[in-house]
């Protein structure tokens, strides 16, 4: 019987994109299921304990958590951490870092415009998160200040941060003030794992001519 790689998805779930990057990026060939899709969504309750997605199984061999696949990614391909103890610590830091930081006010942003109609936008919330994403992003930009990635040639944390930087673009997030960041994602949404698995917003956003 031959083997079969299957993606329990949500197409701008941040945590199911980055997955799909990683999985682009390492060359694995999978099927793509739509997490509430009728005919997938009783086999995707049964997998996964929290009822989250991603959800993977890798022939049979289930995961549950995108920390976890991301790690497991690694584990097997080796190309989405550095190889030693302190720069993998450093790598795994700023992806927890992206994650808190900027991933809250995105969600925050993200929730707000997709969800209601704008006349309905809570402005003030719009307004508090853009405050927390400006905060949170000097951080990020002192790891980037001699490398062009996260990890070289990109891996973990630049897919769990690319991952909501695109969606914070596609919901009209302003640019980052920092040229290092916007450096960076420009360089990131030219790699063929991000153009291959983005979620639809983010591709339109970026025919319309969207930039940084
Ligand atoms: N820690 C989990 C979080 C996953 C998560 O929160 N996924 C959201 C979508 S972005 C989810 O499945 N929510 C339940 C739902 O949409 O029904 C992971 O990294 O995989």
């Amino acid at each position: 019987m031959s083997s079969e790689n299957i993606l329990y998805d949500k197409p701008e779930c941040p945590f199911c994109w980055r997955v799909r990057m990683a999985l682009d990026r390492c060359g694995v060939v999978y099927k793509r299921y739509a997490y509430d899709n009728p005919e997938h969504q009783q086999a995707w309750r049964a997998l996964t304990p929290n009822k989250t997605v991603p959800v993977i199984s890798f022939d049979k061999f289930v995961i549950v958590d995108s920390s976890v696949i991301l790690e497991y990614l690694n584990d097997v391909h080796g190309v989405l951490l550095p190889s030693s103890a302190k720069d993998r610590a450093l790598a795994r830091g700023a992806a927890s870092y992206a994650d808190a930081q900027v991933g809250g006010p995105v969600r925050e942003l993200v929730f707000e415009r997709r969800e209601r109609l704008p006349k309905e936008w809570d402005q003030e919330a719009i307004a508090g998160a853009m405050g927390k994403w400006h905060k949170a992003l000097p951080r990020l930009e002192k790891a980037l200040s001699d490398v062009d990635y996260f990890v070289a040639d990109a891996g973990i944390p630049d897919y769990v941060l690319a991952s909501r930087f695109g969606l914070a673009m596609a919901y009209g997030m302003p640019a980052p003030q920092s040229p290092l960041l916007a450096d960076w994602f420009d360089r990131m949404i030219k790699r063929n794992e991000f153009i291959d698995t983005a979620p639809a917003v983010v591709i339109e956003a970026i025919a319309k001519g969207w930039q940084l």
